[in-house]
């Protein structure tokens, strides 16, 4: 293996295969902090904001903040912030090194660092991607004002822990500093998840002060964005191969498939680069763009984990080859569609098969313990709110109630059919509890809606409790395939 190391002194000497940053890193300026700066972040909005970079910006280099491990940090600040994005399908491997993550800080280690680049008046967006449970959402979607981090940011409010302590005590700095705010642009799988981090800061803030509540409410841009492309973990396999294509070691690597999407309401008072020139559709309302990513393909996809770990299927393509489980999906798609909305032009058609394809993208090895992770926080938005949709229009839902029993039956089988801990949820400890007292298949599914708050306040609550249960009941007896047999779903056959 090869000494030498990706950074800005070996960039020179990279193979003439492997695409690389052709502008003046050093003439970079900040302008963006990203808040989670883990492989999605790097596969997506860096290279978009990378493809600007090449086409002469120089005002948008990225800060790239870790909220929680130093790790990111500690694998790309001796490669001057240059990391590998390997894109990959059955056609091969293309590598390219991004450079537009110019800095890297990690927030438990300097608060006051990662405050000081957001108070930075050349910081004009704000992005963020840390995984849905980083809200700090109760079962009831508002603020959790008793979460002891959210407890703590009140209480020092100048060393945060939060997005939320962050953000609004740099707002807070920025006006008194006369700086004017950045723009915030979610980009987590969050239904309209600009406004829902906007609802939640003003929230938080209004346990500051009342001024500082109507700040964030009044002076703030928050645009919701959907962001789309499948980014497996990186194993020790793809890092050797890696290096010996690059002649030089990346401590992290990024895999990722060829297809990038990205829509974005174009709100950015404060400007933003020129994004659209590289593919990302900017709009008025994302909404139904979100809504059909969020049902159809993470939708899919958790069907795909939780269905696929009891299967036995590793992989989201080795699962998606399993016929039974395709025929799941397709029918699965037909029950999400007619929930989106009908008017917005979108072609779920083309959606599905362009998906399908994806989905069966052997190179990735996309592993279907890493997507069931956090599914109490997923769920809701990819899988409750169709089936409600369809409850409430006196539609059955039988097929995206068999996922949330999936989503149950696979974590009563961590410690036992699969290994302890070989995927996790923040309500781990709440769910162990339960399943520790082997009740009944409805009175588990009850339980659970209330831990995680699913169908909250909704009439037909009983109702997919009930749908669930049916189906948790089949999957705890005899299996996936008693389960899809009940439903007519069986291998081999087209839809
Ligand atoms: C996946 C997503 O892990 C998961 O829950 O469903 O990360 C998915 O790969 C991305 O949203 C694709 O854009």
């Amino acid at each position: 293996m090869t000494n030498t190391r990706l950074s800005d002194a070996t960039l020179h000497s990279l193979p003439p295969g492997v695409d690389a940053p052709r502008y003046d890193r050093a003439k970079l300026r900040p302008g963006i902090v990203h808040l989670g700066v883990g492989a999605f972040h790097r596969a997506h909005q860096a290279a978009y904001v990378d493809d600007c970079l090449t086409s002469g910006e120089t005002g948008w280099g990225i800060v790239g903040v870790s909220l929680r491990s130093p790790e990111t940090r500690d694998a790309l600040a001796p490669q001057d912030g240059l990391y590998t994005l390997a894109a990959r399908d059955g056609d091969g491997e293309a590598l390219r090194v991004v450079g537009s993550v110019r800095t890297l800080l990690v927030a438990p280690k300097s608060p006051e660092a990662v405050l000081a680049a957001l108070t930075d008046p050349d910081i004009r967006i704000v992005t963020l991607t840390v995984t849905e449970k980083a809200y700090l959402r109760a079962p009831d979607g508002t603020l959790d004002i008793s979460h002891p981090d959210i407890v703590h940011d009140l209480a020092d409010p100048g060393s945060p822990r939060t997005v939320h302590g962050f953000l609004t005590e740099a707002l807070r700095r920025r006006r008194e500093n006369g700086v004017a705010p950045f723009t915030v642009l979610c980009c987590d799988n969050l239904p309209a998840n600009g406004a829902t981090l906007h609802r939640l800061l003003i929230a938080f803030a209004q346990l500051r002060s009342d001024e500082l509540a109507r700040h964030v409410a009044d002076g703030v841009a928050f645009p919701s964005s959907m962001v789309d492309r499948i980014v497996p973990a990186t194993t020790d396999a793809d890092r050797a191969r890696i290096a010996s294509a690059l002649g030089a070691r990346d401590a992290w690597p990024v895999l990722t498939e060829p297809f990038r999407q990205w829509v974005i309401e174009d709100r950015f008072p404060q400007g933003r680069p020129a994004w659209e020139k590289f593919g990302v559709t900017m709009v008025e309302d994302v909404g139904p763009f979100e809504d059909m990513k969020l049902r159809l393909l993470n939708g899919a996809h958790s069907a795909i984990a939780y269905l696929g770990l009891l299967g036995d299927h590793a992989t989201v393509d080795r699962a998606f080859a399993d016929p039974a489980i395709r025929m799941f999906v397709d029918r699965l798609w037909a029950e999400a569609i007619p929930t989106l909305p009908q008017d917005a032009g979108l072609d779920t058609a083309s959606y599905t098969v362009e998906l399908a394809a994806r989905f069966s993208n052997t190179a990735l090895a996309h592993r279907t313990a890493q997507i069931a992770n956090d599914g109490s926080q997923k769920l809701p938005q990819r899988i409750v709110s169709s089936a409600l949709a369809r409850l409430n229009a006196g539609l059955a839902a039988e097929h995206l109630s068999l996922v949330i029993a999936a989503w149950i039956a696979a974590c009563e089988a961590r410690g036992s059919s699969l290994p302890e801990g070989h995927f996790t949820d923040p309500l781990d400890a709440p769910l162990g509890e339960l399943f520790g007292r082997s009740l009944p298949a409805e009175e588990t599914v009850s339980a659970v809606f209330d831990l995680a708050g699913f169908a909250t306040g909704n009439a037909r609550k009983q109702t997919l409790i009930e749908r669930a249960a049916t189906h948790l009941t089949r999957l705890r007896k005899d299996g996936v395939s008693s389960a899809f047999a009940a439903l007519g779903v069986r291998g081999n056959e087209p839809a």
